[in-house]
């Protein structure tokens, strides 16, 4: 399996995120990508790639114009605010609840930084649209592994996706690299694409992206938002709206969860992705479903990720990995590249 690693994903470094009323060190590093690099090669798992550059409309497609100019301006806007800004992230502190406008864009930067996220646990750095924006040319390059006649491809960046939605950031995410895949895809290839999120929290910016769309089926399994960030979606009466009714599919399971409960709900989340007929599967592999994750309920052992692999490659599509959370540093690469394996292991 190709792996599309993206050389800058260290320039993307948050200090402190906001946490129980104070700014603690951010569990999201650079890191995590490290470990599963190392494991990758320890394992020989296949050929470990930079990306080319990819100026695709999926792009405009999946996030908002004005969004995107945002986050790719931000940095300066920031430092220019106050020189000593240079030293320090920016992170959002007033966001528009209901009842306020989101039409009107505010000259003023703090209230532009709220408009477009939904969190204070994702800080933006000096350079997180770089590497938010190379992280997005894996996913291109992944989706055109895969209509060259690959069986799977692996998207290694980081900061991860599924939270980002089309014109906000948040839950450590700025660009919703599982959405630019299946949408890159679909611009080229398969006329129905599925993403499958196995990462422990709900991918809530996929969600929204897809939710009026019959094309892209979304299916997750996560831990209950009634306890589990992020909270305020990914509960199983999401169906999908409008002709993308019926195409959205949430599992989510108590925290604390095993893992034969887990794999049970995998089960059923295939049966979807078979009835809905998919010609192509990308996967938003978060490994914070690990026992030893440290701000995540499930209790997945190492060697069950072995097993997640094989369920997968039994579905029989060609896949994209897209590397999403977990925060057992240590433990990241074995776990992630067990997956790996075990789809390789059951397509041989
Ligand atoms: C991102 B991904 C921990 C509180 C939770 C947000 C979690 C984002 C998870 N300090 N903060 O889905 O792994
Ligand atoms: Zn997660």
């Amino acid at each position: 399996m190709i792996a599309y690693l993206n050389p800058h994903h260290a320039l993307h470094q948050g200090k402190l995120e906001m946490f129980r009323g104070a700014l603690v060190p951010c569990f999201e590093v650079p890191a995590r990508v490290d470990y599963v690099l190392q494991e990758l090669q320890r394992r020989q798992l296949g050929e470990i790639r930079s990306p080319s550059r990819f100026d695709v409309p999926a792009l405009t497609t999946i996030h908002a114009p004005r969004y995107l100019d945002f986050l790719a301006g931000a940095w300066e806007e920031w430092v220019a605010l106050d020189p000593a800004n240079a030293a320090r992230d920016a992170l959002p502190s007033v966001w528009p609840a209901r009842t306020f406008r989101t039409d009107v864009l505010p000259a003023n930067f703090s209230a532009r930084m709220g408009l477009f996220s939904y969190d204070a646990g994702s800080p933006l750095t000096a350079g997180t649209w770089n590497a938010a924006r190379v992280g997005a040319d894996c996913a291109f390059a992944a989706a055109e592994q895969l209509m060259q006649g690959a069986r799977s491809a692996f998207v290694l960046s980081r900061p991860p996706g599924h939270h980002a939605g089309a014109d906000f950031f948040g839950g450590y995410c700025f660009l919703n690299n599982a959405a630019l895949a299946a949408q890159h895809l679909r611009d080229s290839g398969p006329e129905r694409v599925a993403i499958l999120d196995i990462d422990y929290h709900h991918g809530n910016g996929t969600q929204a992206i897809f939710y009026e769309r019959s094309d892209v089926l979304f299916t997750s399994i996560h831990g209950d938002p009634h306890t589990e960030y992020p909270f305020f979606l990914g509960y199983a009466d999401e169906q999908g709206a409008g002709a993308g009714l019926g195409f959205n599919h949430n599992l989510p399971l108590p925290r604390g969860s095993d893992f034969a409960a887990w794999r049970e709900a995998l089960k059923n989340a295939l049966q979807g992705i078979a009835r809905f007929g998919a010609q192509a599967l990308v996967v938003s592999l978060g490994l914070d479903t690990f026992e030893g994750d440290p701000i995540s309920g499930f209790r997945l052992r190492s060697e069950d990720y072995l097993r997640v692999g094989e369920d997968l490659a039994a579905a029989g599509l060609p896949t994209v990995f897209v590397f999403e959370g977990g925060y057992a540093v240590a433990e990241i690469g074995v776990n992630a590249v067990n997956v790996l394996e075990g789809f390789e292991q059951q397509t041989s």
